[in-house]
């Protein structure tokens, strides 16, 4: 495995990266001075592309989902927000209407001279509550969004934005829920143009990604909460990885899920415990979503562990 180091010495930033870090700087500076607490969301798959010039990639299920809903809940506990998340994946407030449905709330009138567009009445319910926070976030400047589209492009984010947070020391909350590729091609090891079906099948040799979460928790952030996320598809290596990952990182907080079942349930594994948070399938009928408990357990945890700290000083 490459050290981090190296990765960062030998894998460019991607072309937007110095903007996204002055958006970074200027939002963390800002929520600093007010004394607020921020969180780092990030959400989504990255790419590993197999050629520079990438017109093919390898891909992850992971649509956004995660990430988006629990910025959303996030804002509600007063935490600044920084969404960090994989370009074109679902964000907070659009991600409720996706594809068709937003066409489908709303009514064209037309008359000879002009075209009135409107929110179907029905739909008035569904849209203005979700519009309404949407517009009080952006006008409070509580969310900054910065996204990323390959494995490369999200270690840079994801260093660039722990280089902000620091300054938050314990009042800041890493919440890493992205599905971040293990496996990459490094820069050097990859043809520069379209791979060309005529030279045979290729074999694509994939190395292993370091692992960030050792110089995030120990360097980069030392003070932050750091929460990462841990997704398996057998059941029976669920608690044992997550387990694993807090002895290694000794970091605050592993929330670990199935696949399949990721949507309403997850597993919270501290150092010291384990526990299920779980909807019901009547909670998921009303609308419920399992984020919005999984927010309030981290928050919660945010605030003892703020208060520790403030009693040791
Ligand atoms: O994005 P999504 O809602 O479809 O999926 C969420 C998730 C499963 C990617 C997330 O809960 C998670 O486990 N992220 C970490 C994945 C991992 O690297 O193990």
């Amino acid at each position: 495995m490459t050290h981090w180091e190296d990765f960062y010495n030998t894998h460019l930033p991607p072309a937007d990266f110095e903007d996204n870090r002055s958006l970074l700087k200027e939002f963390c500076e800002r929520h600093n001075k007010l004394q607020n607490r921020i969180v780092l969301v990030t959400s989504g798959g990255t790419t590993v592309p197999l050629e520079h010039n990438t017109v093919r990639f390898v891909d992850n299920f992971s649509a956004g989902t995660r990430g988006s809903a629990s910025a959303e809940y996030f804002l509600d506990h007063d935490y600044a927000v920084i969404f960090m998340h994989r370009h074109k994946s679902l964000e907070p407030f659009t991600r409720h209407f996706t594809g068709q449905q937003f066409f489908d709330m709303l009514d064209i009138a037309d008359n000879s001279q002009s075209s009135t567009i409107a929110i179907k009445p029905d739909s008035v319910d569904v849209f203005a509550p979700v519009l309404a926070k949407y517009k009080i976030a952006r006008e409070t400047q509580m969310i900054l969004y910065v996204n990323f589209t390959s494995v490369v492009d999200y270690m840079w984010l994801l260093r660039a934005a722990c280089e902000c947070l620091a300054a938050f020391e314990e009042r800041a909350v890493l919440y890493l829920a992205a599905a971040v590729s293990d496996f990459y091609i490094p820069e050097d090891m990859m043809p520069t143009h379209k791979m060309q079906s005529g030279d045979g099948a290729p074999t694509i040799s994939l190395q292993l990604v370091p692992k960030m979460l050792a110089p995030l928790a120990s360097l980069w952030v030392p003070h932050a909460f750091v929460v990462s996320f841990k997704l398996e598809t057998d059941e029976n290596l669920l608690i044992v990885k997550a387990r694993d990952s807090l002895n290694k990182y000794k970091h605050k907080l592993v929330i670990a899920n199935v696949l399949q079942t990721r949507k309403h349930r997850v597993v919270f594994v501290t150092p010291t415990d384990s526990y299920e948070l779980h909807l019901s399938r009547e909670q998921a009928l009303q609308g419920l979503e399992i984020e919005e408990p999984i927010v309030a357990d981290v928050v919660q945890k945010h605030s003892d562990f703020i208060s520790s700290a403030q009693q040791r000083q």
